[in-house]
């Protein structure tokens, strides 16, 4: 068994982290204070009462409520900072970010306010927390692709420094298939593209992000253990599955952690790799992922460094970057 000094000294990527989905309730008071908001649960106990969550609606709900909050540039870079110095314990020293810009566009918030306040906290990430970053702007696979294509022909013009295009939000009656010019666009655009796909959704999700819309990385993609012919496609390919096992936990896409299907996924040689997700929901960072992890699989040295390097050979980290973590 690793120790957990070990495990953080371990170069990690984390290529599957919503930004939003790192306020902790501590954070959302605090923002909430500053802005004169009045949240549902407005005390640091009725919130945190509210963590507890059924399926993947029920947590966005909450997540998409608790946004609330984020009202000016500084609410958005203080939020990023947070994260970023959370994930430095974590002994993260590259990620991948996605946001979601049209949540904050409904809500009334400029795209620009949104984009440079996440920009300003990843412009000093290196120099202050050794960490190297990528932002990716998700798309609500719940709203309309119109609404998708307006919004990143915004932020095309607005020359806002995205490395990517994602797809995340409410799984099931949403497929791939939805989204193919927006994911067309983006190509065109020079963008990466990734897409969540086989987190409640079907393995058939899961092919179709890679076929349809052609993404380089599926974000959860559990549910391909359901099809033995996607896994032996998805080892063929090396297609880079970005898990994150104590988001599957809370959100009920699995039993338990023991039930998890992670350890196959690794059997299977299946090029899979560990994320935190919305780590202020779901009980922890990178570092408590793979503290869980190890607690129930009794996982050897081999298997964190496996992953670890899985992770940031995965990521759109420059080949010179790449080299150094790895
Ligand atoms: C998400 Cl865990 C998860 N799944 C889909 N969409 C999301 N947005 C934020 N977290
Ligand atoms: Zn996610």
């Amino acid at each position: 068994n690793i120790d957990s000094a070990a495990l953080t000294a371990l170069p990690k990527a984390e290529l599957h982290l919503h930004i939003e989905g790192t306020l902790e309730p501590e954070l959302i008071l605090a923002l909430a204070a500053r802005n004169g908001i009045t949240l549902p649960f407005p005390t640091l106990e009725t919130l945190r009462e509210q963590y507890e969550f059924s399926d993947l609606q029920s947590f966005l709900n909450l997540y998409y409520a608790n946004m609330a909050v984020l009202i000016s540039e500084a609410d958005f870079a203080d939020m990023t900072r947070a994260y970023l110095a959370r994930a430095k314990e974590s002994g993260v020293r590259h990620v991948e970010i996605m946001f979601d810009p049209q949540a904050h566009v409904a809500r009334g918030v400029e795209l620009s306010t949104a984009v440079n306040g996440i920009a300003a906290a990843l412009a000093s990430s290196e120099a202050e927390f050794g960490i190297s970053t990528g932002l990716i702007a998700a798309f609500l696979r719940d709203e309309s692709e119109e609404s998708a294509l307006a919004v990143l022909e915004a932020l095309l013009h607005m020359r806002a420094p995205i490395m990517g295009i994602g797809l995340d939000s409410a799984e099931v009656g949403n497929p791939p298939s939805k989204f193919v010019r927006l994911y067309q666009r983006a190509k065109e655009a020079g963008l990466h593209l990734v897409a969540h796909a086989g987190e409640e959704g079907p393995p058939s999700y899961v092919e179709d992000a890679l076929d349809l819309l052609g993404v380089e990385r599926i974000d959860h993609g559990i549910r391909a253990v359901e099809d033995k012919f996607l896994i032996k496609r998805l080892v063929t390919e090396q297609v880079p599955l970005t898990v994150c096992p104590l988001s599957n936990v809370r959100l009920r896409a699995v039993d338990t952690l023991a039930a998890h299907p992670l350890p196959q996924m690794i059997e299977a040689g299946l090029n899979v790799c560990v994320s935190s997700d919305d780590p202020a929901y779901f009980g922890g960072y990178v570092g408590a992922n793979f503290a869980a992890l190890v607690a129930e699989f009794a996982w050897d040295a081999a298997t964190v460094e496996t992953l670890a390097r899985n992770s940031i050979r995965s990521s759109f980290a420059s080949a010179e970057r790449k080299s150094e973590l790895l």
